[in-house]
């Protein structure tokens, strides 16, 4: 199976250049013009198109079992949507219960994963602390390529962890040499606040976005990029939404602290406002944590992105249907979290990021690609195009566009957030390990071929934190 990608520009995170891409056997083989490659293999047609790294979504959720259901979108349809919008890798997650061992988990995910049609690996939640979970990390990175494990500071009373479990956790990833990241809300404040909000009344989704005020999410930043110091811990902080968020990351990074920020495609652009929609099964769609914020947080966020304060763009595609949602019809507490959008992530990066001129070209490769692959450790395997890097490849139009609908995309959800925007930026062509999978119209995905892709410990991100964090050098004093 060879394939021939002609007539476009390569598009890497550092730079661009008019030249056609050979791929066999699954990876990248060669890169230049006039390449001599053999009889019968597939061409396609990239003219005036960019050539680009296969998008890779950092943060999604396919048949998480949450909040008493599962998301819609298992790890056939939602990689397939991906594949559809660009993004040819996923890192999901992997959320034991409480008390359940983290292994055993993880045999869960890898046997729901079988279906996937193109590449995905795991972060691994830390949902409790013992002396079992602490082996149990240790299993994972030397046996099964882990190098990242989640932690929630919200959802009290499920998976929320408190600062002892986080230093606890913290510490053996840094022992582990694997990435701490953490999703950063004070879920105590939350939870009393719904309490306060529900005693009152307010039992809509607009009591959502009411009980998670930015400066919740951002003094729990705050207070979580200081327990990774205490034990120099590398920490990635996931989809950061507000001002006080991004700015807790840029102090800490200022400082040198080795910490990453992720943004959502969905938080760069969605509105609070959509929790205030009159239309219950509206704005019930668009509840997910953290919520959407006003334009000067989005404006902030934007700007994290030029300044790469912020390195990755994900979606935390985590898709639950109407009769979904209606399990909060009276209490929006229960309302299961989450949104889709693993389709449209890079074309709305494209759109509102590019075609605005805030964002390169370069830029755009960079945030939807190649730092979540060095940040995670898979880079140059993934995230770029360079001869021997897996023939992950998107064939990107600049100025087709379309317009966004449920009617049309390729998740299950019955709902899309972007319904009716048109937007610049399409995959034309999207190629999974040397094979095309999509032509713009049409998916050819093939169940099960998907691989679990393996992320060897001590990224990059380890070369910052040879010595001790300032909160914690250690040292001793002789005394006579
Ligand atoms: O918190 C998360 O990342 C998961 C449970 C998805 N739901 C959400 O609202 N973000
Ligand atoms: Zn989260
Ligand atoms: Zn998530």
């Amino acid at each position: 199976m060879s394939l021939l990608i002609k007539g476009g520009t390569v598009v890497n995170a550092d730079k661009s250049q008019r030249s056609d891409v050979y791929c066999a056997d699954g990876l990248i083989q060669a890169i230049g013009e006039n390449l001599d490659v053999p009889l019968g293999t597939e061409v396609v047609d990239a003219g005036e198109a960019l050539v680009i790294p296969g998008g890779i979504d950092p943060h999604t959720h396919m048949e998480l079992p949450f909040m008493g259901t599962v998301t819609a979108d298992d790890f056939m349809s939602g990689p397939s949507a991906g594949l559809a919008g660009g993004t040819t890798m996923i890192i999901d997650f992997v959320i034991p219960s409480p008390e359940q061992s983290l292994l055993e988990a993880w045999g869960t995910w890898m046997a729901n994963a079988a279906k996937a049609p193109s590449d995905y690996s795991f972060h691994v939640a830390v949902t409790w602390w013992s002396d079992q979970v602490k082996e149990e990390m240790g299993v994972l990175t030397r046996e099964h390529g882990v190098n990242s494990f989640k932690h929630f500071m919200a959802y009290k009373g499920a998976i929320m962890l408190d600062d002892e479990m986080l230093l606890n956790s913290f510490d053996r990833c840094q022992e582990l040499g694997a990435m701490a990241t953490v999703h950063a809300e004070n879920g105590e404040i939350i939870y009393y606040l719904q309490k306060k909000l529900l005693a009152m009344g307010i039992t809509g989704p607009e009591g959502h976005v009411q009980s998670r005020p930015p400066e919740v999410e951002g003094e729990a930043a705050r207070r979580v990029i200081t327990v990774a110091g205490a034990v120099n811990a590398p920490l990635y902080v996931v989809h950061c939404s507000c001002k006080q968020a991004l700015d807790a990351v840029a102090e800490a990074r200022a400082n040198g602290q080795a910490v990453y920020g992720e943004v959502l495609a969905q938080h760069l652009v969605i509105d609070e406002s959509t929790h205030y929609l009159t239309d219950f099964t509206q704005a019930a769609a668009h509840v997910m944590s953290p919520p959407f914020r006003s334009k000067e947080h989005r404006d902030a966020l934007w700007g994290g992105l030029q300044a790469g304060t912020l390195q990755t763009t994900a979606t935390d595609h985590c898709a639950f249907c109407a009769p979904q949602k209606a399990l909060g019809k009276d209490d929006f507490s229960l309302m299961p979290n989450g949104c889709g959008g693993i389709e449209d992530r890079m074309s709305i990066l494209w759109d509102r990021g590019v075609k605005t001129g805030m964002l390169t070209p370069n830029d755009f490769v960079r945030v939807t690609s190649q730092a979540a692959a060095e940040i995670f450790n898979v880079y140059p395997r993934k995230g770029s195009i360079s001869v021997g890097a897996d023939a992950d490849i998107t064939v990107w139009d600049p100025n087709a566009n379309r317009t966004v609908s449920a009617k049309t995309h390729h998740s299950k959800m019955d709902f899309n957030l972007y319904e009716g925007e048109t937007v610049t930026g399409l995959a034309r062509a999207t190629i999974s390990q040397g094979k095309q999978v999509w032509d713009g119209k049409e998916l050819r995905v093939e169940k099960g071929v998907g691989r679990y892709i393996p992320r060897p410990t001590y990224s990059k991100v380890f070369e910052r934190v040879k010595t001790y964090g300032k909160l914690n050098a250690p040292r001793r004093v002789e005394r006579v």
